[in-house]
């Protein structure tokens, strides 16, 4: 998968994609992902990238041209991409299915906001889609696009060693994972329950299946509405809505 980013900030985006997961697929040629500066994309002496808002206001206003000229440039050397990503506030919420979607992609370009916002016209002209990672504030869209990228990048096949685990991932199933634990088997008073040391698979899988279930009936029932859950574990659910 072909992914370039455009933002003022490209050594902090390059730092959060050299290491990890994502860092070995890209030597690995995973992964051909590209950032780029925008300031390279200005054409005066200062490379300014911001300018006052037309009708007056706080703050400042990412300029048209750098993102239409590195989208040009993208085009010339990296091919048409098959979407455009403004990493923006007011995106819909960045979901694992989103990135289900995208990774079906095989180009993708991020662009990354600062300021108080981005002329409207490169939402307009340029942008396909519009992603927030929640709702909160930051500074910028580059800690969203790590967020965004290294999600894509989990799903590409090969780029997570195990593909066990991103098939087990608690997102996948829609609960949250079950309690983990390694050695030793007693620490500070606490033992490991009993079951995981039993060795017989069937009860350590229905242990850990009820644990998942507990744990997402505690802290997110909201996601109950929408998991992939079997027949045995919807009767779990109501016999105990009942107790
Ligand atoms: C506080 C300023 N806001 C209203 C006046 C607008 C605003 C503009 C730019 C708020 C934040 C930002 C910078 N944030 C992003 O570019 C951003 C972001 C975020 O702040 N939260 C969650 N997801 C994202 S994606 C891009």
């Amino acid at each position: 998968m072909k992914v370039d980013i455009v933002t003022i900030f490209p050594r902090m985006v390059e730092a959060g994609l050299a290491e990890g997961v994502v860092g070995r697929a890209r030597t690995g040629g995973l992964l051909d992902i590209a950032v780029h500066n925008l300031r390279d994309f200005t054409t005066d002496r200062h490379h300014v990238v911001d300018d006052v808002p037309f009708g007056g206001g706080p703050g400042m206003v990412m300029k048209p041209e750098p993102f239409f000229a590195a989208l040009g440039a993208i085009r010339e050397r990296r091919g048409t991409p098959d979407a455009v990503v403004l990493m923006s506030p007011a995106g819909a919420r960045f979901t694992q299915a989103h990135a289900r979607r995208l990774v079906g992609l095989k180009h993708l370009v991020v662009l990354c906001g600062r300021y108080e916002g981005i002329d409207e016209r490169v939402r307009e002209a340029l942008v396909t889609e519009e992603i927030s990672i929640g709702d909160y504030v930051l500074s910028g869209g580059e800690v969203p696009a790590l967020v965004v990228v290294e999600t894509v990048a989990r799903l590409v096949p090969g780029v997570v060693g195990d593909d066990q685990s991103v098939a087990a991932d608690s997102f996948t199933r829609g609960l949250l994972d079950y309690p983990h634990y390694t050695r030793p088997a007693e620490f500070e008073g606490r033992r490991v329950p009993d079951v995981l040391l039993s060795g017989h698979h069937e009860e350590i899988r229905k242990w850990r299946r009820d644990a998942a279930l507990e744990r997402t009936v505690a802290r997110r029932p909201d996601l109950l509405a929408d998991a992939a859950l079997d027949a045995g574990e919807r009767e779990w659910l109501s016999k105990r809505s009942k107790s």
